[in-house]
């Protein structure tokens, strides 16, 4: 079935400090009068598998129409509409003038299911793929060149946009990109996570993990446990007000980022960082009689289920049921990770029936490294700061995901300077987010059981009384730094890359402004002056 989805756009996509054409006159290849952008591809990040320039330039503006022949491009080429909905002109239905064709002809299946091509010639573009989400990171990479002004909706009427003929051919190296985002020690709205779940699609990482519950908050509504996010949702980190997402608003959430190739990987900790379960629902705890009150300060408690009880069971079942009911995605995470507070003894065997009822729901259980070997293969364990962990996972079977803390853990301040962040696993600036390789991170693990690497944001500051309670503060965590995550799990670093890497990081500073997000002007980078 073919669809004609848009209409008159105009596609500016500029990339790059080096970008300075955009008062250029207009070109030759055509007579609209309008003012002209012109597109640089040099800049991506990450920078794609292959790219090889072609001759000419394709003109896109008013009468340029989007053609859909592949059912699985609808939502990249929905995603498209929008990014170009402020330049875009009346509904064009014609598919003989120039158009950008996201078709599964011709595709080259040996690009897996994320990988794709982006084909721009003088007649028009090509984008191939086989699967939704190469369809989405096509999207990503054209979207990544917009100049600012197309991201802010200040664009002259008439605008023609000048993309010089290419082809992109790529496919990610890594098969989890992700970012993690602890929604329970600071509680952040539909909105603000929606916003997140974007910035990390414009880099095309693909799982969101949301670290749903800890110690300070219980973040999603159980139709079993209505207390959980009548008490546990109440407050945050610091005793300022808490929140919650609804079933309905999860569901959006989730739709949100799958339209744009990511999954969200949920996550509820058990056995411990539970106090926020505990003090909602008194059977929780072993006395069941006096539940602590939830907890408001950033420290990891030595809070724990009472592993055992019958009640305790009922609560896996119920919670993890649901959680499974409401999540499309193949992953559930179940924490495992510093249980002090559960008897050593009955550990292990809490962590497995918890990932059996995870599988039981047709999921993947994924687990922090505390957890080791306890689940053998077809789990995952995130791998965070000790190689024991991790090395007991690959020995059972399991994959890891790397998020070693001193290359990811975006809470540590960038630099000794930095008013917001901790310090307990260093300082990270840029250059050390980049410069190290998720496959060879832990001698003696093989690169096969790595299928991955994972940014994470705690939003408690351990050992400090501040903490990051403002979007605007997380989005400065997150930018520049997530970017080397995602350049390592899809490209990869070369020992000498940083310098072509960092200019490539600082090309983007225009758009996140054009984006209304913050960023930290970590001196690592090589800002370049405005206007760039
Ligand atoms: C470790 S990593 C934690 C979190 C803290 C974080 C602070 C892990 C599984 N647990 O509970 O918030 O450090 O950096």
């Amino acid at each position: 079935m073919q669809k004609v989805v848009a209409v008159a756009a105009v596609l500016a996509v500029s990339m790059s400090c080096s970008s300075t054409d955009r008062d250029a006159t207009p070109p030759p290849t055509t007579d609209r009068s309008g003012p002209s952008l012109v597109v640089d591809w040099s800049g991506l990040v990450p920078r794609p598998t292959r790219v090889v320039d072609g001759e000419g330039e394709f003109v896109l503006g008013e009468g340029t129409a989007i053609v859909v022949d592949a059912d699985a491009a609808e939502p990249a080429a929905g995603l498209l509409r929008g990014y170009l909905a402020d330049v875009i002109g009346t509904e064009n239905d014609a598919t003989d003038g120039p158009v950008v064709r996201f078709t599964e002809d011709g595709v080259d299946h040996s690009l897996g299911d994320e990988g794709y091509e982006l084909e721009v010639g003088p007649d028009g573009i090509e984008v191939r793929a086989g699967h939704a989400s190469g369809f989405a990171w096509a999207v990503q990479t054209l979207r990544q060149g917009l100049p600012p002004e197309v991201h802010s909706g200040e664009v002259a009427d008439g605008t023609t946009v000048r993309i010089p003929a290419v082809t992109v051919h790529d496919q990610p190296r890594l098969e989890w990109r992700g970012v993690m985002l602890d929604v329970a020690r600071n509680f952040f709205d539909v909105e603000e996570v929606e916003r997140l779940i974007d910035v990390a699609a414009l880099y095309k990482l693909n799982r969101f993990h949301l670290h749903l519950t800890d110690d300070q908050g219980w973040r999603i509504q159980m139709s079993g446990y209505p207390e959980l996010t009548e008490v546990g949702a109440a407050t945050r980190v610091g005793g300022g007000p808490g929140g919650f997402y609804t079933q309905d608003q999860y569901r959006d959430l989730v739709k949100f980022a799958a339209d744009r190739g990511v999954v969200v990987v949920p996550e509820i900790d058990v056995p411990g960082h539970t106090q926020a379960a505990l003090a909602s629902v008194a059977a929780l705890n072993c006395d069941g009689v006096e539940p602590p009150p939830v907890a408001t300060n950033a420290v990891v408690l030595t809070s724990s289920l009472c592993v055992g009880k019958p009640e305790v069971d009922a609560f896996i079942e119920s919670v993890f049921g649901e959680l499974a009911e409401l999540t499309p995605g193949a992953y559930i995470h179940l924490g495992g990770d510093e249980s002090a507070g559960t008897p050593t003894e009955l550990y292990p065997g809490f962590v497995a029936k918890v990932a059996a009822t995870v599988r039981s729901h047709g999921k993947i259980p994924i687990v922090w490294e505390e957890v080791g070997g306890a689940l053998g293969a077809d789990s995952i364990v995130q791998s965070w700061n000790k190689p024991e962990g991790a090395r007991a996972a690959v020995d059972a079977g399991a994959n890891l995901i790397m998020s070693p803390a001193p290359r990811t853990y975006f809470d540590m301040k960038y630099d000794p300077s930095s008013a917001l962040g901790a310090t307990w696993a260093g300082t990270i600036d840029t250059r050390t987010a980049y410069e190290w390789d998720p496959l060879t991170a832990i001698p003696g693990v093989s690169p096969q059981q790595v299928i991955g690497v994972e940014a994470a944001l705690w939003t408690g500051i351990i050992g400090s009384d501040n903490h990051i309670d403002t979007p605007e503060e997380a989005q400065q965590l997150l930018l520049p730094r997530l970017l080397a995550p995602a350049e390592l799990g899809w490209t990869g670093s070369k020992p000498d890359g940083w310098t072509d890497f960092s200019v490539r990081v600082a090309g983007q500073a225009p758009a996140w402004a054009a984006l209304g997000l913050s960023h930290t002007a970590d001196p690592a980078v090589p800002w370049c002056a405005p206007p760039c």
